[in-house]
């Protein structure tokens, strides 16, 4: 039997806690009760332009109550929802809107206009209504909650061809995935989370949301992170737990340092996305007297590996499988799993895994084995203890603050300047985003331009956080004797750069 759907979680927490608090914005205080009915509401708004059963609906929102009504209320009407950063600018929203063709797409002023630009002309664009969920209350009852196994949301990634895959996940792999963490780390009702993440990534949706509808506790949402809020807001004793990328954490040190370490009530602290430095581990333990437990996830995959609750949680490994998962380590030539203390590829397995890449099945094939492991494309390997560690990744991707950049995409953007006869972009050491993007570029002969209108250049077509910091003009890039260019040789505390260049 597939687990329920987390939105038939919600709709049942509705009727058996309808007073319990399930979001704080500001100084708004939203029950369950409040949750449910304006998730129907959404529903009612989207099936009267014609929204139905497996159309796709684009959600362009920021971090706000309204996103996280239109999100459920898309899903009860049986469509799925397809995620949109509203810092994407054209480049990323052409792709994304051609290629999951939604049915609707849901924005704010803000990002109208752009939006307007690359969709097509008869496609509604909603916005949200000036009340506290977006839209007037209705009655949930009036919809039947959608099966295990429809497709609950489309969650784009993985471009390391330059353009972005959608990962289609089920209400049974969601939900799934979220059991396995309320097992692992113990979340329980009386929890509350600080949650400062975006809610586009299934860091924020698929772990923080998700999480907190499913074990029926709190979250408090935030619009951005912000280090000195958040310390501020760990005095309350009513907060538990805390999730954040490792760039979070290291403000968190900076910010403890200058104004103290908050005398707080903690239950947990999770991070993700981007490796955690051992560095980073000590000198937050050392502040806030708790070891971070580390845990590994994907978009396509969800939450994979995990420290645990109970027990040693080990700097710079990223733990064991959740329950009802597994994982293993397979040589990246013969595909063979590989014994402990050696580096191949992980391979996850279990129910929480997405269903495969929206319209595109060589890409699925691909990325599973016959029986059914998937293929992260991360290195790593298993120690004796059983704990795994990552190491590298085997594709071209730069992770900046938790968000994976594809240098790719970036080159692309940068090729179609005028002036710029080649390029690379690659990821640089930053001990605050842990990698920026930089950009390798040789000028076409008899051509001007500066490293300022290269960089705005790309700031017109993706979002900011994707810009070069910086642009290095060369006289040709370095290329191996295939003419594969080597970007690791353009690192540039990497052996052998400086004498490239
Ligand atoms: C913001 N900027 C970034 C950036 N974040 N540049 C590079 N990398 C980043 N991560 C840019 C902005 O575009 C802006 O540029 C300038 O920095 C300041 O913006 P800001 O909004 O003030 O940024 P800041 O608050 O400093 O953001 C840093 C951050 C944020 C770490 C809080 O990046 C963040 O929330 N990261 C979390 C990402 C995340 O949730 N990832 C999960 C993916 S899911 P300008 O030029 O306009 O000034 C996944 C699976 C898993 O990976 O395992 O979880
Ligand atoms: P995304 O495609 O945005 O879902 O990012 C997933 C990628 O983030 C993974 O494939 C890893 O490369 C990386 N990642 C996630 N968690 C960790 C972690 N704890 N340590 C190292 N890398 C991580």
């Amino acid at each position: 039997m597939p687990p329920q759907p987390i939105i038939a979680t919600l709709l049942q927490h509705a009727l058996t806690t309808p007073e319990q608090a399930c979001i704080i914005a500001g100084n708004q205080t939203l029950t369950y009760a409040d949750l449910a009915g304006a998730v129907a509401g959404w529903a009612k708004r989207l099936q009267a332009i014609g929204l139905a059963r497996g159309d796709r609906v684009a959600l362009a929102l920021p971090n706000s109550p309204a996103f996280i009504a239109a999100y459920f209320g898309a899903q009860l009407t049986g469509a799925a929802v397809v995620l949109v950063n509203p810092q994407y600018r054209q480049t990323e929203l052409n792709h994304l809107i051609t290629d999951a063709e939604p049915a609707i797409v849901i924005a704010t002023d803000e990002n109208e206009t752009l939006l307007r630009e690359v969709m097509p002309a008869r496609l509604p664009l909603l916005k949200p209504e000036q009340s506290r969920f977006g839209a007037p209350p209705a009655d949930p009852a009036a919809f039947a909650p959608p099966n295990p196994n429809e497709m609950a949301l489309i969650a784009y990634t993985s471009g390391t061809t330059g353009r972005a895959k959608g990962a289609v996940h089920t209400h049974a792999s969601l939900a799934a995935n979220c059991d396995a963490i309320i097992a692992a780390w113990r979340w329980t009702s009386a929890d509350r989370l600080l949650l400062m993440l975006p809610l586009f990534h299934v860091h924020g949706l698929g772990v923080g949301v998700h999480g907190t509808i499913r074990s029926g506790a709190s979250l408090e949402l935030h619009p951005r992170f912000d280090a000195e809020v958040a310390l501020q807001r760990m005095t309350d004793p009513a907060i538990t737990l805390f999730f954040g990328v490792p760039t979070m954490y290291g403000r968190l040190i900076e910010a403890a340092r200058r104004s103290g370490a908050p005398a707080h009530h903690m239950r947990l602290f999770v991070s993700g996305s981007a490796p955690l430095s051992p560095q980073t581990f000590a000198e937050f333990a050392a502040l806030f007297g708790q070891p971070i437990l580390e845990r590994y996830g994907m978009t396509e995959t969800g939450m994979n590996l995990t420290n645990p609750y109970d027990g040693e949680r080990r700097p710079g490994s990223v733990g064991m499988p959740f329950p009802g998962q597994e994982a293993r380590i397979v040589d990246r030539e013969t595909r063979q799993p590989l014994p402990p203390e050696q580096v191949g590829e992980i391979q996850v397995r279990g129910p929480h895994l997405f269903r495969g890449y929206w319209r595109n099945p060589s890409a699925t094939a691909d990325a599973f084995t016959a029986d059914g492991w998937f293929n992260t494309g991360d290195l790593g390997f298993v120690d004796r203890d059983g704990y795994f560690h990552i190491t590298g990744r085997g594709r071209e991707l730069i992770i900046s603050g938790g968000y994976n950049i594809y240098p790719r995409e970036v080159e692309e953007v940068l090729a179609r300047h005028p002036a710029v006869a080649e390029c690379v972009v690659y990821g640089q050491p930053d001990p605050d985003l842990g990698e920026v993007p930089v950009a390798a570029v040789v000028v076409q002969a008899g051509a001007m331009v500066t490293a300022g209108e290269l960089i705005e250049h790309c700031r017109a077509y993706l979002a900011a956080y994707k810009r070069p910091r910086q642009i290095r003009f060369v006289a040709d890039l370095p290329r191996n004797a295939l003419g594969k260019v080597q970007r690791h040789l353009l690192v540039t505390d990497s052996p052998g750069a400086r004498d490239r260049l």
